[in-house]
């Protein structure tokens, strides 16, 4: 049976591929499998339907024969359990490359989310503005010690694997602030992971909505 992701019927960010079924896409796009999908409505995501798929009511979801899916981390797991191409054969490799796509969500994703949270949904709370210096400062913390460990490699623990595909797609949601930039390796990294072919094909089937009004 096909296998089915489901996304953002209209997504906030206009086409930047920021959701994230756009790493699950790329997971899949890494290993070869071809994939449908399914846009859902803000709407829809609280109905009973996806609730059934989506105990949170978000996106995205994963289908496949009997098997449904959520959080991208355990879908991109297990994309990477059953195809080639996403974690090394070697059994102490494979075990650090999975340390690494937990550190991506663990670790680095939460404090970019704080910022996300901090301009988006508090933008408008007294303590914003000086709340936003403290978060910028806790992710240059981390991602100090993530260029650090990287150094001059092209990925964090030998070949390319899903560990980098979690890690660039974390800091992808980071661009747009401007903090990347402050970080020239790792701008580099996720630059290299956006240039793979597999990751040109995720973008390129995002589902953009025209436009309202
Ligand atoms: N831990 C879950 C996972 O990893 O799968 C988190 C899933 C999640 O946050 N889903 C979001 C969602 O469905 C979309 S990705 N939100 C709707 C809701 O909760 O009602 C988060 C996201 C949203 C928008 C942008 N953007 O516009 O840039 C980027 C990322």
């Amino acid at each position: 049976m096909t296998i089915t992701i489901t996304c953002f019927e209209r997504s906030p960010d206009g086409g930047k591929g920021l959701a994230r079924d756009t790493r699950v896409r790329w997971a899949l796009e890494e290993a070869g499998q071809p994939y449908e999908l399914r846009p859902v409505s803000f709407g829809a995501m609280k109905e009973s339907a996806h609730l059934g798929l989506h105990p949170f009511g978000q996106i995205p979801t994963y289908e496949e024969d009997d098997l449904a899916l959520f959080e991208s981390g355990a879908i991109i797991f297990h994309i990477a359990e059953h195809h080639a191409g996403l974690l090394p054969n070697d059994p102490n490799a494979r075990a650090r490359a999975i340390t690494w796509m937990f550190a991506a969500i663990n670790t680095i994703e939460p404090t970019i989310l704080e910022l996300q949270t901090a301009k988006f949904a508090e933008g408008d709370k007294p303590w914003t503005k000086e709340r936003l210096p403290l978060i910028k400062d806790r992710i240059r913390y981390r991602l100090n010690q993530l260029s650090a460990r990287l150094g001059d490699a092209d990925w964090l623990d030998g070949a390319f694997s899903a560990g980098d595909l979690m890690m660039v797609s974390v800091l992808l949601r980071l661009r747009l602030s401007g903090i990347l930039d402050e970080f020239p390796k790792l701008a580099a990294y996720v630059a290299r992971g956006e240039a793979r072919p597999a990751y040109k094909r995720a973008f390129a089937s995002q589902v953009v909505a025209p436009p309202t009004g």
